[in-house]
């Protein structure tokens, strides 16, 4: 594995093109498509710094396709990202978690054999207040034929996806990523203005310390929501409490749970009976990451990974993070799958 030296560093862009060499059939389109992924998380970051001083904070009057209230960088992030990846050639289509419909390639540009799904910025009611936020991704092959994404494509389970990852957008701004053979982070030197290696194969504690769930939902919950709840709480003989952690950024309550050994739970309930999490934006790309991190993730009984989208917007119950922990939920939630 390359490493930094006292007169070298290594770039994101470096440490891709040494995973590609180890894949002498790769054509390099993925590889571009992570790239151009960098250079929007960089645009972005640059956005999110000075969002405070640019007075570009603020709600749209228009609401995105989940009903909320959108945020004017969200909206700038969406664009930023479509812009950066629709004439490289590599994608047919792309579908946003901003966007009700699949994004197609413009027919000026070419299309690629690859699909691209992101939240250009997830945790965005969280700006105004100073707290992370993030983008998450995810990328797929096409399987139908012809030169344009169908929503096919983008229907596949994540066990198929070929590569995803985050940018968390905090103190630092650092991106994760996969292409299945290990999960590494980079961070941005703002001096170089380049994703430096920080964080190569990252393994995810086995054993918890935090809890990451929003209890205010607690009379939401199943019985068996709440059994779990308890246990991981320490409210049950024999068990030794987690550390309670909710930033209420899914991709800064993750960041954390996978550096530090946490379980994030965004159970279904009463008000949000399939869970509000989505599918295809953010459960499937951090699971991946979280898989290859050594950890897991579930729906309440299923794999996320194995789970057969039907829509673009799915949503899904949410329990992710180190392995013992995700070993509980399975046993507790059963069959039942922590559907309210
Ligand atoms: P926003 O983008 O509306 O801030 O939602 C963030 C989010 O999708 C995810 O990042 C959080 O983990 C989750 O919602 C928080 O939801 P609750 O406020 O219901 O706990």
């Amino acid at each position: 594995m390359v490493r930094h030296t006292a007169t070298s560093v290594v770039t994101i862009e470096r440490y891709i093109i040494e995973q590609e060499r180890l894949h002498p059939e790769a054509t390099g389109e993925l590889s571009g498509i992570l790239y151009d992924l960098a250079l929007a998380a960089k645009m972005i970051a640059m956005k999110v710094r000075s969002a405070g001083l640019a007075d570009i904070i603020g709600a749209l009057e228009s609401e995105n396709v989940q009903g909320e209230v959108q945020q004017k960088l969200d909206v700038l992030s969406n664009e930023i990202i479509v812009k950066a990846l629709d004439h490289g050639g590599r994608l047919c289509a792309m579908a946003s978690e901003e966007e009700p419909d699949i994004i197609q390639i413009p027919d000026k540009f070419r299309c690629g054999k690859y699909c691209l799904m992101f939240d250009p910025l997830d945790g965005s009611s969280n700006i105004d207040v100073n707290v992370p936020v993030g983008t998450i991704f995810s990328v797929v092959q096409k399987v139908t034929p012809g030169r344009h994404g169908e929503l096919r494509d983008f229907l596949q389970p994540g066990i198929k996806q070929v590569a995803a990852g985050y940018v968390i957008y905090g103190s630092s701004t650092m991106l994760v990523y996969t292409t299945g053979q290990g999960a590494h982070g980079f961070t941005l030197d703002p001096a170089l203005g380049e994703f430096l290696l920080s964080h190569p194969d990252i393994r995810i504690p086995e054993k918890a310390r935090y809890l990451s769930v929003n209890d205010s939902y607690e009379t939401m919950w199943t019985d068996e929501v709440v059994e779990l709840m308890k246990m991981y709480k320490g409210q049950t003989a024999g068990r030794k409490a987690l550390n309670g952690r909710y930033v209420g950024s899914l991709v800064a309550d993750f960041h954390r749970n996978l550096l530090g050994g946490g379980l994030f739970a965004y159970p279904a309930n009463q008000k949000s009976p399939k869970g509000k999490l989505r599918l295809l934006y953010e459960a499937n790309p951090l699971a991946f990451i979280v898989e290859q991190a050594g950890g897991g993730a579930i729906d309440g009984n299923k794999r996320i990974l194995d789970v057969q989208p039907t829509e673009l917007h799915q949503r899904t119950p949410l329990y992710i993070g180190s392995k013992q922990e995700i070993e509980l939920a399975r046993q507790i939630l059963g069959a039942k799958a922590g559907v309210a």
